[in-house]
């Protein structure tokens, strides 16, 4: 019997969302709005408000409110991990609605986005339990006459901007844990991709979060992005997108120095050694650069492989490759859906053609997929890459990966080394020795060993170089979000300074 979930259909209309502020949805009004066209499927699906800065501006200031009366940061953790438990109920209660959300505005396979609704419940359970973790330290080493306390408070007001590739996930990655440390938040989703942002603040409020905790406006990122990394009543700005918009978050945030969290771009290396199981090397590399249309921050783009088996596994991945399901992703047996937009669609298609002219080696894919209605790109693979080229250096954030091969292990670090990013890395070996010496020596955030794109909420993630600043997720995710302070407590009589 064939148990898997039907074939959701597309939505008659475009849905129309309000956006959320102080605990309530607010009406788009006299708004201009912005319809979402699904990239798979070229009809509009949602509908969003485009707020103003007059919007962010009001949205602050009921964040400001909320965080400084304490309904929320001088709750006990236990009850506020109770909130953080009934919002993951709340996200399991409505996986159809979300999942099928998130594939009309992203183009993701439906099977993907269940799977990540799902996964980004678990994270609000995990972050429960971070937030009872959160504890300081004391300096009981100062002396009889001297007790030292360093308490973690909440960093104050947050400003979370989010980017389309994991609506859901992302957010999910990052929300609990600010709650967790007892922050407020004015949240600004990818203009592409908003209504599953706006549906979580509606779960949080039902979970009983406090009204003014989670506030969500939307809109375009010079407007209403620019307005939060700029303004001065935002405590810290959690930003994931580009490295060119990150830099641009860096300067603005300069105004009242407010603390930034920032996970960027990436240039991934999947290195392959020669003693790899390679069947699962390559089931894994595919896997890496496929995932999510290539459209991950941490998926393989370079393949970084031992020149005595470049032949071979070649042959294993352009064999492999040939089997991956590229098309509609409402169909549940679709593996690659639709890139975010015809704009990006042209500019991984461009990036194809830029390998070819600089003399890369087509091997497999290189050029559109997919039906007529939408934005696919077939997953693409070139051998005989250098270093030198743009498809070995820039992120194209596409389902499109370069062989460049090496001799030896430390040629290998060199190469994974040698772009500006520091995102991830994966390492392919049964050398153990070689496994670990490979990780600690390439500069990555995340790294992975006979493994790729894995992991759940325990462990932090963030980046090495222009991929970042910070961590999110894990005990560090809810540290990430909160002040230290140093409190010095005399015992007894002080030693006078006026004798
Ligand atoms: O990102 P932007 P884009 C990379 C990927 C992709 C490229 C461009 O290479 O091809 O970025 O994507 C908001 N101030 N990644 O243009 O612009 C914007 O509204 C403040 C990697 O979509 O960085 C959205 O909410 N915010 C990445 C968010 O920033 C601004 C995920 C991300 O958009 C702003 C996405 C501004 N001036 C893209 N301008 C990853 N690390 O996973 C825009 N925004």
């Amino acid at each position: 019997m064939d148990t898997r979930t039907p074939h959701p259909s597309l939505p008659a209309k475009p849905r129309a969302f309000g956006f959320f502020v102080d605990g309530a949805w607010v009406k788009t009004g006299g708004r201009d709005t912005l319809d979402r066209i699904s990239p798979a499927h070229d009809i509009p699906v949602t509908t969003i408000a485009l707020c103003t800065k007059a919007d962010v501006d009001h949205a602050v200031k009921v964040a400001r409110e909320a965080f400084e009366d304490r309904r929320w940061s001088g709750q006990a953790a236990a009850d506020r991990a109770a909130v953080l438990l009934r919002a993951a109920q709340g996200i399991r209660a409505r996986v159809d609605e979300l999942a099928l959300l998130e594939t009309l505005e992203t183009g993701k396979p439906i099977s993907q986005s269940r799977g990540e609704v799902e996964g980004a419940a678990g994270i609000y359970e995990y972050a429960a339990g971070a937030a009872r973790m959160l504890h300081g330290e004391t300096f009981n080493n100062l002396g009889d006459k001297m007790l030292g306390l360093v308490t973690r408070e909440p960093i104050g007001v947050v400003g979370l901007i989010t980017p389309w590739n994991f609506p859901f996930f992302i957010l999910a990655e990052r929300v609990p844990f600010i709650l967790a440390a007892g922050c407020t938040i004015v949240c600004k989703p990818s203009e592409f991709t908003s209504s599953t942002t706006l549906l979580m603040a509606e779960i949080l409020a039902e979970a009983g979060l406090p009204a003014g905790v989670f506030n969500v406006v939307t809109g375009l990122g010079a407007e209403v992005g620019q307005a939060i990394t700029e303004h001065p009543d935002i405590d810290m700005a959690s930003f994931t997108g580009s490295t060119a918009t990150g830099r641009r978050a860096v300067q603005a945030s300069a105004g009242n120095f407010k603390k930034l969290g920032l996970e960027l771009g990436g240039k991934n290396p999947q290195i392959v050694f020669a003693d790899a199981d390679l069947e699962d090397a390559a089931d894994g590399v595919i896997f890496s650069m496929c995932f999510n249309a290539g459209q991950c921050c941490v998926g393989g783009s370079r393949l970084v492989v031992e020149r005595s088996i470049a032949g071979t596994f070649e042959k294993l991945v352009t064999a492999k490759l040939a089997k991956v399901r590229v098309g509609d992703p409402l169909n549940p047996d679709t593996q690659v859906g639709a890139m975010v937009t015809p704009e990006h669609n042209a500019k991984v298609l461009g990036y194809i053609e830029n390998g070819r002219k600089a003399g890369a080696r087509l091997v497999a894919g290189g050029g559109k997929a997919g039906s007529p209605a939408g934005n696919f790109v077939q997953p693409t693979l070139f051998a005989d890459v250098t270093t030198d080229m743009a498809i070995a250096r820039e992120e194209i954030f596409g389902p499109v990966l370069g062989i460049i091969p090496f001799e030896t292990e430390e040629e290998a670090i060199a190469i994974a080394n040698n772009v500006d990013y520091g995102l991830a890395a994966s390492i392919w070996t049964k050398n153990l020795d070689k496994a670990v010496n490979v990780m600690r020596r390439v500069r990555a955030g995340r790294t992975w060993i006979n493994c790729t794109i894995t992991g759940g909420p325990e462990m932090p993630i963030g980046g090495f170089k222009q991929s970042g600043w910070g961590r999110e997720t894990g005990i560090y995710g809810v540290e990430e979000y909160t002040q230290i302070k140093s409190c010095h407590i005399e015992l007894g009589q002080r030693a006078p300074w006026i004798s």
